[in-house]
């Protein structure tokens, strides 16, 4: 039998040997939200039947949409334990402060509490994507600025997938690390170390849909993908329309993910914030590399809390070949 290793031993045995254990516990956090919304995730569609008859639980609660639930869990287990200075989801329009009544702590938590919201409703696999920060001013009790940081400054990030089983993923800047949920003994157990994407890849993700609406630098660059050119293999395509789905297939395949600007959506439609750049954050530590098709992902100086970005992240030279087709078209 291999070893057994649960998330938090992993956490604790890889944490710095002078660190506190804040940031450490704040990654426990984020696991225990973790199972608590794949337990509600697994009986999605029961909790559909059940409050069919008026949409009144058990309980006498009203019946809530997953994304809420998810965003509620995620920021009621981290709003009073003294680790966080501020929090912003994609479901709030403005920043989620720390209640006066508790401590604040010296991290900001970004997140998108159930991404691929179009897929929840039809059991197809949806994720939570998160990041974390230090709080800039250890004086304040958090703001815009806190969150408004580059990617390249996140001291962790990852993403939970509910998909046939439930898997946490993060890395802290030591290599990116899987763990699956045992629903059994509620425990995420390592299941998938140092994750490296592989070559070649196989993968390539994008609504081909939007053909029509594409640059014709991508739609050249999508042929290119899928073809033999320069001695590549053909890339088959792959898309669920869960980010964290389609991110994940990729970084066990090998592929790159593409969702780039469009005519009428010159930003694309992925979030930069507590999408693009946690993620961005991940494949670099997978040997990978995250664009918006003119530069790193992880460069990009947030100036709004729900901007959008185009997005290309994979094996780097799926990439970076993205960005050569954009950046010959716009010399
Ligand atoms: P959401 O944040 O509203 O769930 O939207 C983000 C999702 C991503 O998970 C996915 O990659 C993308 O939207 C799919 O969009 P589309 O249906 O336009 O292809
Ligand atoms: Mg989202």
């Amino acid at each position: 039998m291999s070893k057994i290793i649960t998330i938090e031993r992993f956490i604790l045995e890889n944490q710095p040997i002078n660190a506190r254990g804040e940031f450490t516990n704040l990654l426990y956090d984020i696991a225990l939200a973790a199972k608590i919304i794949a337990h509600k995730t697994n009986r999605a569609g029961l909790t559909d039947i059940l409050g069919r008859a008026g949409a009144v639980n058990i309980q006498g609660e009203q019946q809530q949409k997953l994304d809420v639930f998810a965003d509620e869990v995620i920021f009621r287990v981290c709003d009073h334990t003294g680790r966080l200075c501020v929090m912003a989801s994609e479901e709030n329009e403005a920043l989620l402060h720390i209640p006066n009544e508790y401590e604040k702590g010296s991290y900001v938590l970004v997140y998108d509490p159930l991404d691929g919201s179009s897929n929840i409703d039809v059991n197809v696999s949806i994720g939570t994507i998160f990041g974390i920060y230090r709080c800039k001013d250890w004086s304040q009790r958090g703001r815009l600025e806190d969150v408004l940081q580059p990617g390249r400054d996140l001291v962790g990030s990852g993403y939970v997938l509910y998909g046939s089983s439930t898997m946490l993923v993060y890395s802290t800047g030591q290599g990116v690390h899987g763990f699956t949920l045992d629903p059994e003994l509620g425990e995420f157990l390592l299941s998938h170390k140092q994750m490296k994407l592989p070559n070649p890849p196989a993968y390539f993700s994008i609504n081909h849909a939007y053909y029509p609406r594409w640059s014709p630098a991508v739609q050249k660059y999508v042929q290119w993908l899928q073809s033999g050119n320069e001695g590549k293999t053909p890339l088959s395509s792959r898309y669920i329309g869960s980010l964290v789905a389609d991110f994940h297939r990729n970084l066990l395949r090998g592929g790159v993910f593409c969702y780039p600007s469009e005519v009428n959506q010159p930003r694309g439609k992925i979030r930069l914030v507590y999408e693009a750049a946690p993620l961005a954050f991940l494949i670099e530590q997978a040997g990978g590399y995250a664009s918006d098709g003119f530069g790193s992902i992880l460069n990009i100086e947030p100036t709004e809390l729900h901007q959008r970005v185009p997005l290309f992240i994979g094996n780097r030279r799926l990439v970076e070949k993205a960005e050569y087709f954009i950046q010959m078209e716009n010399k």
